[in-house]
C-alpha cells in the first residue's frame, strides 16, 4: 500500500500544495505540486524539523537533519535528510514541484510527515555559494510559506 501525504502552504502572499506518495518502504518518496504567488526564479525548498507554525514559519525550527550533516543539495551524500533544494517559478509566479528524492521517507526515522515545508524567498545555494549561511539554511532568505506535511489516503 502506497503512503501518501500533503502539505498546504500558506504564506502572506504564497500558496501551494504538495503532495507527497511513497510506494514502499524502501521506494522514493514522489514530491509534486504547486506554489504560486511567487517572485520568478529559484527558491529554497526545504522540510523543516518540527511541525509546529505556532509563531509562523520560524517555529519550524531548523532543516531537519537527524544525521547532523552539513547543509547541500539533495543529489549530495552529505546533505541534510530535509534538504529538497529549489523550486523554480515561471514569469507568472508560478512554481510546479516534481521531485523523486531516496533520502526522505513517508515512515520510520525519516519520516517527514508532522514536519513543515518551507519556500523560501531566495535561491538555496545547495552549500556552495561561500557565505556563512551556505553550510547551514544554503542561505535561501526568508521564509514566504510553510504548512505541515499531514497523511492522506
Ligand atoms: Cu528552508
Ligand atoms: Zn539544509
Amino acid at each position: 500500500m502506497p503512503v501518501k501525504a500533503v502539505c498546504v502552504l500558506n504564506g502572506e502572499n504564497v500558496k501551494g500544495t504538495v503532495y507527497f506518495t511513497q510506494n514502499g518502504e524502501k521506494d522514493p518518496v514522489e514530491v509534486t505540486g504547486e506554489i504560486c504567488g511567487l517572485k520568478e526564479g529559484l527558491h529554497g525548498f526545504h522540510v523543516h524539523e518540527f511541525g509546529d507554525n505556532t509563531n509562523g514559519c520560524t517555529s519550524a525550527g531548523a532543516h531537519f537533519n537527524p544525521f547532523s550533516k552539513t547543509h547541500g543539495a539533495p543529489e549530495d551524500g552529505v546533505r541534510h535528510v530535509g534538504d529538497l533544494g529549489n523550486v523554480v517559478a515561471d514569469s507568472s509566479g508560478v512554481a510546479k514541484i516534481n521531485i523523486k528524492d531516496s533520502i526522505i521517507s513517508l515512515s520510520g526515522p525519516l519520516s517527514v510527515v508532522g514536519r513543515t515545508i518551507v519556500v523560501h524567498a531566495d535561491p538555496d545555494d545547495l552549500g556552495k555559494g561561500g557565505h556563512e549561511l551556505s553550510l547551514s539554511t544554503g542561505n535561501a532568505g526568508a521564509r514566504l510559506a510553510c504548512g505541515v506535511i499531514g497523511l492522506t489516503k
